[in-house]
């Protein structure tokens, strides 16, 4: 089947490049492995699943009647609250058309001849498209946990990110293992319902209040009047919460006022408020974390009324991972039927049958074990499937030595081809990094049209392996000094047994990112090649909108409005 642009993925980056690929007028498919969209939001419906961006910043800003106009109740989203947005979305754009469900792609080939992707999905179809967009998610690939008996098991195992529709958990001795944001969440919610829970942690984690409530008609009017000057520093910021990003040092202060602001963002609520809003070193300086690392132990302290219990839920490691927050994760282990396993003191044997055998002979004895162990992240979606570019070389030669794409969204070697969300993107808010990005893409694709058109050939829009190269050495770069890369998380990839750590992101942040790609685009694309293999530089920028204005603005830290 022919198309112009095949994308991968119906999330809330597939959703919105299929989106703008329509407004280009290429004939867009985009296909997606499960029966609906939502990527992501589709498979963790686990109880308790919600977005930790507050409400009014977890969407699409393009639609600003849509802003003004969608209903919704709480400060933060819950999973079926996003999915029904996001549904909301494909209809009133009319975009349904446009979705080939149930349909997973399984290999890509790029034909150097005719200057086509060939994309096999496991149905059978075989589409031929010009462009092939990647939108596979970046929290997709599950991380299930190595451990020796796990499939001998003879209940329920659950993984949190393939949960099942019609399971009904109220009178099973629940085990859970993991506790970064999922499992916290996931805790919170089934421990008032399920006979008895056990949580077992390797990494205890600092979490603070989400400060989730009830949205109130005057809160939301407020947010509508504000709306336009909300996003425009949203753009400008670093992380594209909406929370103040500060600069102060937390050691410059003094020991009252330091808890005082401390208090004063636990008070307000959010993970990412209290990391950036008190302070602007705790990320970066050993000294400042360790004071947000003091505060949050103290209120674990004064939460969990169980000594031993309150002992295991602190953290041992700096409060350097993805921030994290809950509506009453501490609380639940003041209930009887909450119990907390320190792995660290005894580590998990193997699993049996019955339950969890633990290395001091004891066994856990469960109905349910639920594995909130994460996500191979960003490249884990990419691993699965072949992907073959020029030369024959594959996706997988390719990130031998670990994954990269410049700006986040281009390999060299893999002309025509993008990825929303793909290695070294930029570390912000979701929805507004994917909006930044798909941005991006479709000025390239825009730009390789024009290219096409003048020179009367097909398109052909790859980026030099330099620019790529370049690119992850500015990213390497920016984590020097970074205190998560003390940490074993997702973040640098530590996760994944056996995988070496590479930076996965772009930790300037938003604006930053938007004034890369803004200059790249001003530039007329210097980065990419044009069809004889060489770097085409044009004066002139592809008119692609007033982004590229405000890019520019803010790298020279100029306000675009001046
Ligand atoms: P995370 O943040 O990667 O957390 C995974 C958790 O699973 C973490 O507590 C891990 O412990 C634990 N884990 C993983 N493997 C094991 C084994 N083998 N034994 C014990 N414990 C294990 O995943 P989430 O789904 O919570 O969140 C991912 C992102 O989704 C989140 O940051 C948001 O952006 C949304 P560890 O800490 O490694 O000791």
């Amino acid at each position: 089947m022919e198309c112009d642009a095949l994308v991968v993925g119906a999330g809330l980056g597939g959703i919105y490049q299929t989106h703008r690929l329509r407004e280009l007028g290429l004939k867009t498919i985009c296909v997606e492995k499960a029966p609906g969209v939502g990527g992501t939001w589709y498979w963790n419906r686990y109880p308790g699943a919600m977005s930790d961006t507050e409400s009014y910043l977890y969407r699409y800003s393009w639609d600003k009647e849509d802003l003004r106009t969608y209903p919704w109740q709480r400060r933060y989203l819950y999973q079926p609250d996003i999915l029904r947005y996001m549904n909301h979305v494909v209809d009133k754009h009319g975009l349904r058309d446009h979705f080939r469900f149930n349909t997973t792609m399984v290999r890509a080939e790029w034909l150097d001849r005719s200057r086509r992707w060939r994309i096999e999905c496991d149905t059978g179809h075989i589409y031929t498209a010009k462009y092939f967009v990647n939108a596979l998610g970046l929290l997709t690939a599950v991380n299930f946990p190595h451990i020796t008996g796990l499939d001998r098991f003879a209940g329920d195992l659950i993984h949190t990110a393939n949960w099942p529709a019609d399971i009904d958990l109220g009178n099973n001795r629940v085990g859970v293992i993991g506790n970064g944001s999922t499992g916290i969440q996931v805790m919170t919610a089934l421990a008032p319902k399920v006979t008895h829970l056990t949580s077992f942690q390797r990494n205890p984690q600092y979490s603070v209040p989400s400060g989730q409530q009830p949205l109130t008609k005057g809160e939301r009017e407020e947010i509508n009047q504000n709306y336009d000057a909300t996003y425009e520093k949203v753009w400008r910021s670093q992380h594209g919460h909406g929370i103040p990003e500060v600069t102060t040092s937390a050691m410059s202060v003094s020991e009252a006022e330091r808890q005082q602001r401390f208090q004063e963002q636990w008070d307000k609520g959010n993970a990412f408020r209290f990391m950036f809003s008190a302070f602007g070193d705790i990320s970066t300086n050993v000294e400042s974390n360790q004071a947000a690392c003091k505060f949050i132990k103290a209120k674990i302290g004064e939460t969990v009324k169980d000594p031993k219990k309150a002992e295991a839920l602190k953290p041992t490691e700096l409060y350097a991972r993805r921030p994290l927050c809950d509506t009453g994760y501490y609380q639940i282990f003041n209930r009887d039927n909450v119990d907390i396993v320190n792995l660290k003191q005894t580590p998990i044997q193997e699993i049996v049958p019955e339950g969890v055998r633990l290395n001091n002979g004891t066994v856990v004895k469960l109905d349910t074990l639920i594995c909130a162990t994460g996500f191979d992240a960003i490249e884990g979606s990419y691993l699965r499937v072949t992907i073959t570019g020029e030369h024959g070389q594959t996706l997988k030669d390719h990130w031998n030595a670990g994954a990269s794409a410049y700006l986040g969204v281009a390999c060299a070697g893999f002309p025509n081809m993008f990825l929303v969300s793909g290695p070294q993107g930029p570390f912000a808010n979701f929805p507004c990094a994917i909006e930044s990005e798909v941005h991006f893409i479709t000025a390239c694709i825009a730009k390789a049209e024009e290219r096409a058109r003048l020179a009367t050939s097909q398109p052909y829009f790859a980026v030099a392996s330099q620019a790529e190269a370049d690119w992850l050495d500015l990213c390497d770069r920016l984590t020097e000094g970074s205190l998560f890369k003390t940490t074993k998380s997702w973040i640098f990839g530590q996760n994944i047994e056996g995988r070496k750590p590479r930076v996965k992101f772009y930790f300037s942040g938003l604006a930053a990112y938007l004034a890369e790609t803004g200059k790249e685009m001003e530039a007329g694309f210097p980065s990419f090649m044009s069809t004889d293999g060489s770097a085409v530089v044009e004066v002139n920028g592809d008119g692609l909108g007033a982004k590229v204005e405000d890019s520019l603005a803010l790298r020279a830290g100029i306000p675009s409005s001046a």
